[in-house]
């Protein structure tokens, strides 16, 4: 890949936010997985966080609306160090480090691999005490119960995570999906869980997705897991398995301006494949959907 490099220099990562003042928790909190074992089809999600981190640089605090949010804090942990081998031998100490995030911050979590999810949604059902409800906005369901021989593929993260995190699949809104295996559908219409595909979604207008999970979500928190797959690999071909017929950044940064109002959990983002990416393009659509969603801490109850 001959693909030039930002210039960054002299600029400050995530758009020059900052962390808070000294024993103050702040709005977010980044943290890094740089795990690609479960990227059976092609690797390269690993080099994710940092790649994020870098371009991130070149964002300012102002949402698309034209709305300033520089006030939102941010403290970048950085990446979690990772024993050699899947998110098996990981999901536990992942889960904890992320559990450690204060009350009331909100995690970012930069996979990473779609595994990242399983420990990402077992520390947050945790740390809300089970009052999680979540938004999984990927091309594919990811409820395998094992895929490629293994039961920390990527396309096994969701299962694992409602699983091991004890979630009520019911809580589980699917969005953007349109590539299955036959045992994930069957899974999806016996245990309940909500499925948005990207057919459907496409032709949704107004409120439909917030109407949708309001309905649903009572006194629980949102956290919204994001598989950059589920954009169109037109949009994001920087990604291990690209499939046809996705969303449009459009759409999904337009699904997140819904959810204002909502109350917000924490986010993951995964599957951006550096590597396998075009001028950074897919980088950049899930930045922008990053600074979006961190701009809502401040500006979320406005709509
Ligand atoms: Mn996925």
């Amino acid at each position: 890949m001959s693909d030039q490099e930002f210039n960054t220099a002299g600029l400050k990562p995530w758009g020059g936010l900052q962390p808070p003042a000294a024993g103050a928790a702040p709005d977010v909190r980044i943290l890094g997985v740089p795990m690609d074992r479960g990227s059976f089809y092609r690797p390269g999600a690993a080099k994710a966080p940092a790649a994020l981190r870098k371009l991130s640089a070149i964002f300012a605090p102002v949402s698309e609306h034209a709305e300033l949010f520089d006030t939102v804090t941010v403290q970048d942990d950085g990446d979690l160090t990772l024993i050699d081998g899947d998110m098996g031998v990981n999901v536990d100490a992942v889960a904890k480090a992320i559990e450690k995030t204060p009350a009331g911050t909100l995690p970012i979590v930069l996979g990473g691999d779609h595994t990242t999810a399983s420990p990402t949604l077992i520390a947050q059902q945790r740390r809300l005490n089970g009052r999680l409800s979540i938004l999984y906005i990927d091309a594919h369901p990811d409820l395998n119960d094992s895929s490629r021989h293994s039961r920390w593929s990527n396309g096994c993260a969701l299962r694992r995570g409602l699983e091991m995190g004890q979630i009520d699949p019911r809580k589980v809104t699917l969005l953007g999906c349109r590539d299955y295996d036959w045992e994930e559908v069957e899974f999806i219409r016996k245990m309940g869980i909500t499925l948005v595909t990207a057919a459907t979604a496409h032709r949704w207008t107004g409120s439909q997705l917030a109407d949708e999970i309001g309905s649903r979500i009572g006194g629980d928190a949102l956290h919204i897991s994001l598989d950059i797959d589920s954009l169109d690999p037109s949009i994001a071909p920087g990604t291990g398995v690209p499939s046809a017929g996705g969303l449009t950044s459009r759409e999904l940064l337009d699904f997140l301006r819904q959810l204002r109002g909502v109350r917000l959990a924490g986010l993951d983002v995964d599957e951006v494949a550096p590597p396998l990416d075009l001028g950074h393009v897919t980088s950049l659509a899930a930045l922008k959907f990053i600074f979006e969603y961190i701009g809502m801490v401040k500006l979320g109850t406005t709509s």
